[in-house]
């Protein structure tokens, strides 16, 4: 890091710094998650691969919505980024009902306020997308809020807005990883406002860690579908009757090395562009 950073927020796997000029510094590591947990051993280029994708995103939804990125560096994995105000919700939309969605919707019927078609399955496409927010939790889990209880929070015409945006957002996302057999089934984003008061798309925006990714050719509802990036780390857990608290196992180079080829497919995939190309200049996906 050139300029002085000033270290300001760590997530499960990410960290951010202060730059000068409002700008922020986000840096995705190459760490993994699974249950919840952060697991001892990285995944090479996992970082790279979520800050390429994006990138790419960000350069290709500016029609809908403004975003924080300012520029790539040529690490690949670090996002120089706009200061923002960031809004006190998360922005879910779900295209399938899969989760917590599919839990709310077992127990009552409803996600967030929708009440949904009766007899749908665990996995099975919504008739529409829907928008379902959920709060910030400072520990841990965030907690499904209905629209009303968002819109208060964030105030009825911003709610509107960010519901129309986050909505048109997955519509553009959903169509274009589906006619490249992946399946967006859910999705989150973070949105923030300018000094202008204008809404921008913040943080990472439809990765496989902030969106449920899955294989479209053995999509099949009535079950949980299996996840496009991290099933082998999954299986691998069951595998070794591990029971879901800290600290994860370590995983063996085989599924460290399945589960990188996994990014790096997705990233081909959705971006059309070789990962070896971002590698060697990360402002491709921006072109
Ligand atoms: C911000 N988070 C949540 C990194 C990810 N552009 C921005 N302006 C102001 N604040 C934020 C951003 C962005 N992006 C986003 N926290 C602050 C996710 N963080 C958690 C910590 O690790």
């Amino acid at each position: 890091m050139s300029e002085a950073a000033v270290h300001v927020g760590s997530g499960k796997v990410r960290e951010l710094y202060e730059l000068p000029d409002d700008r922020l510094l986000l840096v995705a590591s190459d760490r993994i998650s699974t249950f919840d947990v952060v697991l001892p051993t990285e995944i090479p280029d996992k970082g790279r691969v979520l800050t390429g994708l994006s990138g790419f995103w960000f350069a290709r939804t500016k029609h809908i919505v403004a975003n924080h990125l300012l520029a790539l560096r040529d690490d690949g994995r670090s996002t120089e980024c706009r200061r923002l105000e960031m809004l006190p919700i998360e922005c879910v939309v779900r295209g399938y009902i899969t989760g917590s969605g599919w839990k709310d919707y077992h127990a009552t019927g409803e996600v967030c306020g929708h009440r949904l078609p009766e007899g749908m399955r665990e996995s099975e496409r919504l008739p529409d997308p829907i928008f379902t927010p959920a709060t910030k939790a400072q520990s841990g889990h965030d907690e499904n809020i209905t629209r009303d209880e968002a819109a208060e929070l964030v105030g009825r015409d911003r709610f509107d807005e960010v519901e129309r945006i986050a909505l048109e957002l997955y519509r553009f996302a959903s169509a274009h990883a589906e006619a490249r057999g992946i399946i967006l089934a859910d999705t989150k984003f973070e949105l923030g406002v300018d000094g202008d008061g204008a809404l921008v798309l913040a943080d990472e925006a439809l990765t496989p860690d902030s969106s449920r990714f899955w294989p479209a050719d053995s999509y099949a509802p009535g079950r949980s579908q299996p996840s496009f990036d991290k099933q082998f780390v999954r299986d691998y857990c069951e595998s070794v009757g591990w029971d879901k608290t800290y600290p994860g196992p370590e995983l063996p180079d085989e599924v460290v090395a399945e589960t990188r080829a996994k990014y790096v497919e997705a990233f081909g995939r959705l971006t059309g562009i070789s990962f070896d190309d971002y590698l060697g200049d990360p402002d491709v996906v921006l072109r």
